[in-house]
């Protein structure tokens, strides 16, 4: 509940992926954020078990990110990046690529994920062309992928809500894999399931219509988040790396969630031992602090692209903000947390405790799955009668009222804390929300 006190108007802001009327009438309204809980303009402690929205994943409120914030706003607010460079820049890709598989080791700042994805097709488009295979343009994506909102990340997307509306400007040329969720296999896997590596055969088929000269690069989620935690079966993601090297197709992992210790590794990829050519990454890379985005590249990739160009400017793309000087002290503030803390490791040692947590609401009301991964967990509802999404919106806002942060996407609850969660949280998260359940029909 918000007090109605000191309520500013509401009507100017149009609230993204937002159902801004029922909002406005009942708005939820955050004041303060510290370690582990948001406190509401009405005064309410709320546990954050989302990490915002998968991003704050060294907790609230860091005290040395906030100093190295103000510090460089002072000391250097704002550094062209295009032609010009500041130390800073250089210091955050080289503290970003220690942390990448090997190889790749060249970044490129964004403010995003969105344009992470999107500069990461470019990259693609670009790498074929400069070897001279210029006709690779084809992209293919995933059914449930969400690769952020920009026109290239919803054609190679796969929510369809994200596309309709924008079907005739869709890119053209891409394709989608088919997404690898089903529970009449795979309900209540403790992490990756053991059936479904055959999805990846998919590939094969969409290689086999097009032809791989005509393909430039595959994208996907090592690990889907955002559309209700979908867990990638066991051999799925070897395969995908298996067939596009064989057919020379870039391979690009969307780790805008997965990277930065969410399961337990620095990567989704050095999770799981499969190495992708590029990575896109933001939300945790700054731990939401100021807005930041890059997308790692094996080292072949961009000198490739570098080293074709007769002379000058050899990629065409980049941002007014790429590389913004509170964004790089924000990141190398944030992966010295990491580093000191030693979160990712935490979060891997706290892995077993969250999957028994959560696997308790096995049999709670309403509940047809629960899966997990690292620190994250979907908990799969049955969808109301005729009302799809309803329930988990009812659990969503119960949740919040009763002092708890949860995520919703259809019908599944998505868990996903800050690394420094403690293990009586961790507790609390799922004890909450089996209580809530119980009060929602
Ligand atoms: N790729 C992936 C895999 C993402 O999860 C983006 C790209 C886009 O990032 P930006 O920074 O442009 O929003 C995302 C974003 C949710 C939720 O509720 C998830 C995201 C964003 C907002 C809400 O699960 N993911």
């Amino acid at each position: 509940m918000t007090s109605q006190a000191n309520i500013p108007d509401l009507s100017n802001l149009w609230m993204p992926f937002t159902a801004n009327r029922q909002f406005k009438e009942q708005p939820r309204l955050l004041a303060k954020a510290k370690g582990m809980y948001y406190t509401s303009t009405a005064g309410q402690q709320v546990m954050d078990a989302t990490a915002g929205l998968w991003c704050v994943n060294a907790g609230h409120g860091r005290q040395e990110i906030v100093d190295a914030i103000a510090q460089q706003t002072a000391e250097l607010d704002y550094a062209p990046s295009f032609q010009l460079g500041h130390l800073d820049s250089f210091r955050a890709a080289s503290a970003i690529a220690k942390l990448m598989p090997q190889g790749m080791d060249r970044v490129f700042f964004t403010n995003s994920g969105s344009e992470s994805v999107d500069t990461a097709l470019k990259i693609a488009l670009a790498y074929h062309r400069a070897r001279g295979e210029g006709q690779r343009t084809r992209l293919i994506g995933r059914e449930r992928g969400y690769h952020g909102v920009g026109f290239g990340g919803i054609s190679v997307g796969g929510i369809s809500p994200n596309r309709k509306t924008f079907s005739g400007a869709l890119l053209p040329g891409v394709d989608h894999l088919p997404h690898t969720h089903d529970l009449a296999k795979n309900a209540y896997t403790r992490g990756q399931p053991a059936w479904g590596e055959h999805f990846a055969d998919e590939l094969e088929r969409i290689v086999a219509l097009h032809d791989a000269s005509t393909i430039a690069a595959v994208i996907v989620e090592p690990m889907a988040g955002s559309t209700g935690v979908l867990i990638p079966p066991k051999g799925y993601l070897e395969k995908l790396r298996a067939i596009t090297e064989k057919h020379g197709i870039l391979l690009i992992f969307d780790e805008v969630i997965t990277g930065f210790g969410r399961l337990g590794a620095a990567t989704a990829s050095e999770f799981f031992g499969v190495t992708p050519d590029l990575i896109t990454m933001a939300k945790g890379i700054s731990n939401a602090a100021v807005p930041a985005g890059a997308v790692a590249v094996r080292r072949n990739i961009h000198d490739t692209i570098v080293g074709a160009a007769a002379s000058g400017i050899e990629f065409f793309h980049g941002y007014t903000y790429s590389a913004h000087p509170l964004a790089t002290a924000a990141i190398l503030a944030t992966l010295g947390i990491y580093e000191k803390d030693q979160l990712f490791q935490r979060a891997k040692n706290l892995s077993p405790v969250f999957e028994n947590a959560a696997h308790k609401l096995q049999g709670a009301r309403h509940v047809i799955d629960v899966r997990n991964l690292g620190l994250v967990a979907g908990i799969e509802l049955q969808p109301r009668e005729g009302a799809p999404g309803a329930r988990a919106a009812e659990v969503f806002a119960k949740c919040f009222d009763q002092g708890l942060m949860v995520r919703y996407t259809g019908d599944i609850i998505a868990i996903s804390p800050p690394l420094i969660i403690e293990e009586g949280q961790i507790q609390e998260i799922f004890q909450k929300i089996d209580e809530v359940l119980k009060t929602v029909d």
